[in-house]
């Protein structure tokens, strides 16, 4: 099995007696409705059925013949439990019911999406084995935009991608329309994901070339009966590269006329097109500061050339000033804040996870909240740029549930950020989340098997930002592996220990930003040397012969004030600061006693042991389901956990050696000790390491 067919596999259910169940109560079909993505809804549960249930289902005109009903939520059946109780979520957009009443199944949306995913929602439950008798669920969207933003660049590399190319194949669009095109599509419609954005953030003026349009056109056509919306990433300086304008100033207005003319030409081709996805004046990406105008003035211009279409500007607020700044946690903050109220309505801002870039943990990003008078959105990673990239297993979804379920107190206890970003804090009516892709050429999709679940688990999260990564974890196992109860616990156990694990033996206790320069593969804490100090190392460690970590209260860079003051208060004393964000937070003394009575340097010690002998537990776990997996996917998953077992011993080995330096302090005697010297560690070169930023 190579797992092209990720949680979408319709096999023949495997207990008898609920196959028996379901073949002899799911035979017939009505479909009541009409519509594209009305069409891909009744072909994929047809699909579907016929798959798990391997018998062909009929369809019928007539809801007395049906045994499933598909159609809208509405009057007709109100005789629903699910319709009459008034529950507000049933009239929300692209919500859906799923009820059993007697002896038939009702499938229902407020629209088209909606019944889609209710379709989506039944095979799981039926691959899941669960009663269709007393049925009864209703489900809505939390968030609007639930998207994938693609780091793929036009020539066919991925940004930060471990999975082989881009998917897109640019050279051959519009006219050849790849097979995954549509598996892609299936596979987001499947978990709620409705938007796109298919190129890099560092972006590329070609895409807006007539002919380009063409191709991206050709990709809108494949992804709406799937109800997915195509967006574009939009280089601020396109008007200057393809409209040979000599200024790309938002207050011009040629620069005005350009954007208003693209954007109309774009909806010829795209109608329902989403909108821009923008990165400006960060990492050497053009922007509005260069003509002394703001974020918000950049964002309008596109702002006002897409209002008339419905379309939206997701600008983001991963910013790079071209100082460099005395803590760069805090300059997203810096620089937004000030701009809050000064965006059109059709703008989000998007937000990452933590304020430095995508780390195995940061703190929420103090934006969360703080920013109310404009909808902003999440920014998560699927993709691991500094997760393991492509080898390690780590279920991300233990990450966003804790990102999510953090309380940012910007309106009161319980303000968590799953509630900033639901809008309901804020009364926003455009809300939304985005996840960078971590899908390519791969013929399992992600390169690394279970990296499969971080996507399925970033849909739920979409969904529903509070959904729980237990429950996500045993389902992904089931519709995965199957229902054999010990691989169903063991995969669901290797996915939930392994975020801390790798935290541990990566970054523990809030250290952050201490990988290999450029390609950030590997363990590299003595990183000094790079054309900014805010990419190196040692600028984010601070570790001396004192101690180890970055000051950030009051007696350092004060990135603790950008919080509420109730959050702040957890984290500002160095003896009450929880632990995962000591070092974010404090410079520590080597020999300063914690909580857990270790020392600091003890605790360092023990932390990155943990880490790494997780992962040689994940490893024997893996191998006792020898003979229950099929032998294809076995050896893919076992040949990467004993990649997984060697670096997180590099990673220990050599941050440990690295910060002994200045501790001066032992690891116990009796312990395993680091395999080479130091200057083993620093010489590593890794001149082709995959997912590499290209020059742009
Ligand atoms: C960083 C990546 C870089 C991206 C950047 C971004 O190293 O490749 O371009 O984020 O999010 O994590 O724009």
């Amino acid at each position: 099995d190579d797992g092209y067919r990720l949680w979408l596999r319709y096999d023949q259910i495997s207990d008898p007696e609920i196959l028996e169940n379901y073949q002899a109560n799911l035979r017939t079909i009505a479909f009541l409705g009409e519509g594209e993505i009305f069409k891909t809804a009744e072909n994929e549960l047809l699909k579907g059925l016929n798959g798990l249930l391997t018998q062909k289902t009929q369809t019928v005109s007539t809801q007395t013949e049906a045994d499933i009903i598909v159609g809208s939520i509405g009057e007709d059946f109100s005789f629903l439990s699910t319709v009459a109780d008034e529950n507000p979520d049933n009239k929300k957009e692209e919500a859906f019911i799923i009820e059993g009443f007697e002896g038939k199944t009702y499938i229902l949306g407020t629209d088209e999406r909606g019944v889609l995913y209710g379709v989506f929602h039944f095979l799981r439950h039926l691959q899941l084995q669960k009663p269709i008798e007393d049925i009864r669920i209703s489900q809505a969207p939390k968030l609007k935009l639930r998207m994938l933003n693609h780091w793929d660049n036009l020539d066919g590399t991925v940004e930060r991608g471990y999975a082989g190319f881009s998917i897109w194949n640019w050279h051959q669009l519009p006219e050849f329309i790849d097979k995954r095109y549509i598996e892609y599509a299936r596979a987001n419609a499947s978990i709620g994901i409705n938007a796109t954005a298919v190129t890099n953030v560092n972006a590329n003026s070609l895409i807006f070339r007539e002919d380009y349009l063409e191709k991206a056109a050709a990709l809108a056509d494949v992804f709406r009966p799937y109800g997915i919306k195509l967006f574009l990433t939009a280089r601020f300086s396109s008007p200057i590269e393809l409209g040979k304008l000599a200024t790309a100033d938002p207050m011009d207005p040629k620069v005005q006329q350009w954007w208003k003319e693209k954007t109309a030409e774009l909806y010829e081709k795209i109608p329902d097109f989403g909108g821009f996805l923008v990165k400006a004046n960060s990492e050497g990406q053009p922007g509005p500061q260069e003509y002394g105008r703001t974020h918000a003035e950049g964002a309008n211009l596109l702002a006002d050339a897409l209002a008339p279409f419905g379309g939206v500007v997701i600008w983001r607020a991963f910013v790079y000033s071209e100082e460099e700044p005395v803590d760069r946690a805090k300059q997203a903050y810096d620089e937004f804040m000030a701009l809050d109220g000064q965006f059109r309505e059709n703008v989000m801002v998007q937000v990452k996870n933590g304020p430095i870039d995508f780390q195995p943990r940061e703190p929420i990003h103090p934006l969360f909240g703080a920013m109310r008078k404009t909808p902003v959105m999440m920014e998560f990673q699927v993709t691991k740029e500094y997760l393991g990239q492509g080898t390690h297993l780590v279920g991300l979804s233990n990450m966003y549930e804790e990102i999510l379920q953090t309380d940012t107190y910007q309106f009161g206890e319980n303000s968590t950020v799953a509630k900033v970003l639901d809008g309901s804090l804020t009364n926003q009516k455009l809300t939304g989340m985005a996840g960078v892709s971590n899908i390519g050429t791969s013929r399992n999709w992600t390169g690394n098997l279970f990296a499969q679940a971080d996507w399925f688990a970033y849909g739920k999260m979409a969904w529903n930002p509070n959904s729980k990564s237990d429950d996500i974890f045993e389902e992904w196992a089931k519709l995965t592996f199957g229902h054999e109860e010990q691989v169903v616990q063991t995969v669901s156990s290797l996915l939930d220990r392994s975020y801390e694990a790798c935290v541990k033996y990566m970054t523990p206790i809030g250290l952050h930003h201490i990988m290999g320069p450029g390609h950030h593969f590997g363990p590299g804490p003595w990183v000094s040397e790079m054309s900014r100090a805010d990419w190196t190392s040692v600028y984010y460690h601070k570790a001396d012969s004192e101690g180890l970590g970055f000051d950030r209260t009051v007696t350092g860079s004060n990135a603790l004030e950008q919080y509420h003051p109730m959050l702040a208060a957890k984290y500002e004393n160095m003896e009450t600061c929880p632990l995962p964000f000591l070092l974010w937070f404090h410079h520590v003394p080597w020999d300063h006693e914690l909580s857990t009575g270790n020392s600091l340097w003890m605790q360092l010690v023990r932390e990155y042991y943990e880490g790494a002998e997780i992962v040689s537990h994940m490893k024997e776990d893996w191998e006792n389901l020898q003979g229950m997996v099929d032998e294809e996917r076995f050896e893919h998953v076992l040949m990467h956990l004993e990649i997984q077992e060697k670096e997180a011993k590099w990673w220990r080995d050599a941050c440990l050696l690295y910060f002994q330096q200045f501790s001066k302090m032992e690891i116990p005697a009796d312990w395993e000790q680091p395999e080479h010297d130091l200057d083993y560690y620093e010489s590593l070169t890794f001149p082709y390491s995959p997912g590499i930023r290209p020059r742009w």
